[in-house]
Protein backbone atom coordinates (compact mmCIF):
# COMPACT_ATOMS: atom_id res chain seq x y z
CA UNK A 1 0.00 0.00 0.00
CA UNK A 2 1.20 3.17 -1.06
CA UNK A 3 1.87 6.03 1.72
CA UNK A 4 3.06 9.54 2.43
CA UNK A 5 5.13 10.55 5.98
CA UNK A 6 6.40 13.40 7.06
CA UNK A 7 9.46 13.67 8.07
CA UNK A 8 11.55 16.72 10.05
CA UNK A 9 15.37 16.23 9.72
CA UNK A 10 15.77 18.41 13.30
CA UNK A 11 18.03 21.33 14.56
CA UNK A 12 20.60 19.24 15.84
CA UNK A 13 21.02 17.20 12.17
CA UNK A 14 21.09 20.22 10.25
CA UNK A 15 23.70 22.02 12.69
CA UNK A 16 25.90 19.46 12.23
CA UNK A 17 25.91 19.04 8.28
CA UNK A 18 23.71 15.99 8.57
CA UNK A 19 21.34 16.31 5.45
CA UNK A 20 22.34 14.82 2.83
CA UNK A 21 23.85 11.84 4.74
CA UNK A 22 19.89 11.05 6.16
CA UNK A 23 18.67 11.84 2.59
CA UNK A 24 20.71 8.71 1.21
CA UNK A 25 19.43 6.79 4.24
CA UNK A 26 15.70 7.02 3.13
CA UNK A 27 16.41 7.05 -0.93
CA UNK A 28 18.63 4.39 -0.76
CA UNK A 29 15.59 2.35 0.93
CA UNK A 30 13.56 3.42 -1.99
CA UNK A 31 11.40 6.31 -0.33
CA UNK A 32 10.78 8.70 -2.98
CA UNK A 33 10.95 12.27 -1.89
CA UNK A 34 7.79 14.06 -3.19
CA UNK A 35 8.15 17.32 -0.96
CA UNK A 36 11.29 19.56 0.80
CA UNK A 37 11.25 22.37 2.25
CA UNK A 38 14.20 24.44 4.53
CA UNK A 39 12.37 26.33 7.44
CA UNK A 40 12.89 28.21 10.42
CA UNK A 41 10.28 26.90 12.36
CA UNK A 42 8.43 29.58 14.84
CA UNK A 43 7.04 28.78 18.33
CA UNK A 44 3.36 28.69 16.97
CA UNK A 45 4.48 26.21 14.25
CA UNK A 46 6.57 23.61 16.92
CA UNK A 47 3.71 23.90 19.35
CA UNK A 48 1.12 23.00 16.84
CA UNK A 49 3.90 19.65 15.57
CA UNK A 50 4.29 18.46 19.40
CA UNK A 51 0.47 19.50 20.44
CA UNK A 52 -0.11 15.69 21.77
CA UNK A 53 2.78 16.79 23.92
CA UNK A 54 1.61 20.41 25.53
CA UNK A 55 1.71 20.32 29.76
CA UNK A 56 4.01 17.56 29.49
CA UNK A 57 7.58 18.20 31.78
CA UNK A 58 9.55 18.68 28.78
CA UNK A 59 7.28 20.70 25.99
CA UNK A 60 9.46 24.15 26.45
CA UNK A 61 12.59 22.59 25.94
CA UNK A 62 11.43 20.41 22.92
CA UNK A 63 9.51 23.31 20.90
CA UNK A 64 12.68 25.53 22.27
CA UNK A 65 15.06 23.29 20.55
CA UNK A 66 12.62 22.45 17.38
CA UNK A 67 12.71 26.28 17.10
CA UNK A 68 16.24 27.36 17.53
CA UNK A 69 17.87 26.96 14.16
CA UNK A 70 16.50 25.56 10.87
CA UNK A 71 15.13 22.41 9.75
CA UNK A 72 14.36 20.53 6.88
CA UNK A 73 10.61 19.56 6.22
CA UNK A 74 9.97 16.62 3.91
CA UNK A 75 7.20 13.94 2.45
CA UNK A 76 7.95 11.03 1.54
CA UNK A 77 6.10 7.97 -0.22
CA UNK A 78 6.47 4.52 -0.59
CA UNK A 79 5.09 1.14 0.48
CA UNK A 80 4.15 1.19 3.93
CA UNK A 81 5.98 4.26 4.39
CA UNK A 82 4.59 4.57 7.39
CA UNK A 83 5.96 2.01 9.48
CA UNK A 84 9.33 1.36 7.14
CA UNK A 85 10.39 5.43 7.69
CA UNK A 86 9.67 5.19 11.72
CA UNK A 87 11.78 1.67 11.27
CA UNK A 88 14.96 3.19 9.64
CA UNK A 89 14.36 5.73 11.90
CA UNK A 90 14.51 3.97 15.44
CA UNK A 91 13.18 4.56 18.87
CA UNK A 92 12.77 7.81 20.07
CA UNK A 93 16.48 7.41 22.66
CA UNK A 94 18.86 6.98 20.47
CA UNK A 95 20.77 4.82 23.01
CA UNK A 96 18.03 2.16 22.88
CA UNK A 97 17.73 2.40 19.04
CA UNK A 98 18.94 -0.70 16.47
CA UNK A 99 22.20 -0.62 15.42
CA UNK A 100 22.58 1.39 11.58
CA UNK A 101 19.10 3.31 12.47
CA UNK A 102 19.46 6.86 11.96
CA UNK A 103 18.97 7.72 15.57
CA UNK A 104 21.12 5.80 16.47
CA UNK A 105 23.97 6.55 13.95
CA UNK A 106 23.06 10.52 14.57
CA UNK A 107 21.26 11.28 17.58
CA UNK A 108 22.39 12.88 20.37
CA UNK A 109 20.30 12.59 23.30
CA UNK A 110 16.56 11.80 23.94
CA UNK A 111 15.59 15.60 23.45
CA UNK A 112 17.88 15.89 20.49
CA UNK A 113 17.00 13.06 18.29
CA UNK A 114 17.76 13.83 14.94
CA UNK A 115 14.89 12.78 13.14
CA UNK A 116 10.90 12.70 13.33
CA UNK A 117 8.37 10.99 11.17
CA UNK A 118 4.59 10.44 11.24
CA UNK A 119 3.50 7.69 13.62
CA UNK A 120 0.16 6.73 11.66
CA UNK A 121 -1.83 7.51 8.56
CA UNK A 122 -3.87 9.92 10.97
CA UNK A 123 -0.71 12.29 12.27
CA UNK A 124 0.90 12.37 8.88
CA UNK A 125 -2.44 13.58 7.07
CA UNK A 126 -2.44 16.36 10.06
CA UNK A 127 1.55 17.35 10.19
CA UNK A 128 1.70 17.62 6.23
CA UNK A 129 -0.88 19.89 6.72
CA UNK A 130 1.17 21.87 9.33
CA UNK A 131 4.23 21.86 7.46
CA UNK A 132 3.09 21.91 3.99
CA UNK A 133 -0.48 23.31 3.86
P1 LIG B 1 8.82 9.95 18.52
O1 LIG B 1 7.48 9.54 17.96
O2 LIG B 1 9.82 8.82 18.54
O3 LIG B 1 9.38 11.20 17.87
O4 LIG B 1 8.63 10.28 20.06
P2 LIG B 1 7.49 11.05 20.89
O5 LIG B 1 6.36 11.51 20.02
O6 LIG B 1 7.18 10.21 22.08
O7 LIG B 1 8.28 12.32 21.43
C1 LIG B 1 8.45 13.47 20.63
C2 LIG B 1 9.75 14.13 20.96
O8 LIG B 1 9.76 14.56 22.33
C3 LIG B 1 10.92 13.20 20.82
F1 LIG B 1 11.46 13.29 19.60
C4 LIG B 1 11.88 13.61 21.90
C5 LIG B 1 11.06 14.40 22.87
N1 LIG B 1 10.96 13.75 24.19
C6 LIG B 1 11.71 14.28 25.22
O9 LIG B 1 12.47 15.24 25.03
N2 LIG B 1 11.59 13.70 26.46
C7 LIG B 1 10.78 12.63 26.70
O10 LIG B 1 10.72 12.14 27.84
C8 LIG B 1 10.03 12.11 25.62
C9 LIG B 1 10.13 12.69 24.39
Amino acid sequence: MTEKTLVLIKPDAVERNLIGRILVEYERNGLKICDMKFIHASTELAEKHYAEHQGKPFFNRLVAYLTRSPLVALVLEGDNAISRVRALNGTTDPEMSPDNTIRALYGLSLSENTVHASDSKESSIREQSIWFG
